[in-house]
C-alpha cells in the first residue's frame, strides 16, 4: 500500500500530547503539509502524491474540516492535508477557529519539513495565499508552490502567459521558479517532478544542530 490514514487533528487540545521533541505520536518520519484556499485541489493533489486515494476530496468548498494525517510509506514522510482557507460560507467565528488550528499546529509541530502551497493556476495567488505564505515564512518553513489544474488552461497561449505571471508573482517574493511545480491532479501532470521534491525535504536546520 502507498499511503495509510494515520491521525486527524480536530482541536488545538491535541496538540500538547502529540509531540515528543520532533516525534508525532510516536512518528519520526518528517511532516509534508498542503496549504491552499479552500477548493484549490489540495486534498486531489495528496491523493496523486501518494498514489492512493486517502483523502476525501469534493466540489462543494469547505470538504476538508480537521487536519488529515497520511503515512505516505514510499516517501517516509508524513503528508497533512489542512483545511482551506477563504472558505465563503463559513461564519466569521468557523473562519477564525479554522485559521487558528492551522497555525497553532505549524508552531506546534518541529518536524514539519516543508509547506507545499497550491495556487489556482486560473487565479494565481490571492490575497489569502500572500497572508499564508508570510505566515511560512515568519515560521521559517520552506515553502514549495503546487499551481494546480493546469488542465483548465485553454491553449498554448494561455499557458505561457500564466505560468509567466505565476513565476513573477513568486519571483516577486524572493523564491525561484525552481520551487514552483505546474500540476493537475485529474491528469497526473507535474506530480512526479513534485513528489521528488517532497522526497528531499529535510528537517528544519535547528533540528539538525540539536542532534
Ligand atoms: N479540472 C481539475 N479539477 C480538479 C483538479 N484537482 C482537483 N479538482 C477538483 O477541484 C475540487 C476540489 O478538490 P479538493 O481536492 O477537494 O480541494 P481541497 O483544496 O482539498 O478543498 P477543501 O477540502 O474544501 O479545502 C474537486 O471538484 C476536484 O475534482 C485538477 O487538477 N483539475
Ligand atoms: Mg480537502
Amino acid at each position: 500500500m502507498a499511503a495509510e490514514f494515520l491521525w486527524t487533528l480536530a482541536d488545538a487540545s491535541q496538540l500538547a500530547s502529540a509531540f515528543n521533541g520532533a516525534l508525532l505520536n510516536g512518528r519520526p518520519e518528517g511532516r509534508v503539509a498542503f496549504v491552499g484556499r479552500s477548493n484549490v485541489g489540495k486534498s486531489s493533489l495528496i491523493n496523486r502524491v501518494v498514489g492512493s486515494k486517502v483523502a476525501q476530496t469534493s466540489a462543494q468548498p469547505g470538504k476538508t474540516r480537521a487536519l488529515h494525517f497520511y503515512d505516505w510509506l514510499d516517501g517516509k514522510k508524513i503528508v497533512v492535508d489542512l483545511p482551506g482557507y477563504g472558505f465563503a460560507k463559513q461564519s466569521k467565528d468557523d473562519r477564525d477557529s479554522w485559521a487558528a488550528l492551522i497555525s497553532d499546529y505549524i508552531e506546534a509541530d518541529p518536524g514539519l519539513e516543508c509547506a507545499i502551497v497550491l495556487i489556482d493556476a486560473r487565479n494565481g495567488p490571492t490575497a489569502k495565499d500572500y497572508e499564508a505564505i508570510d505566515f511560512l515564512r515568519s515560521e521559517s518553513i520552506p515553502m514549495l508552490f503546487a499551481i494546480t489544474k493546469i488542465d483548465q488552461w485553454k491553449n498554448q497561449s494561455e499557458r505561457a502567459k500564466r505560468k509567466r505571471e505565476v513565476e513573477t508573482a513568486i519571483g516577486e517574493l524572493g523564491y525561484g521558479s525552481e520551487l514552483i511545480f505546474f500540476t493537475s491532479a485529474e491528469k497526473g501532470l507535474g506530480v512526479r517532478e513534485l513528489q521528488a521534491e517532497i522526497r528531499k525535504a529535510a528537517p528544519p536546520t535547528e533540528m539538525q544542530e540539536g542532534r
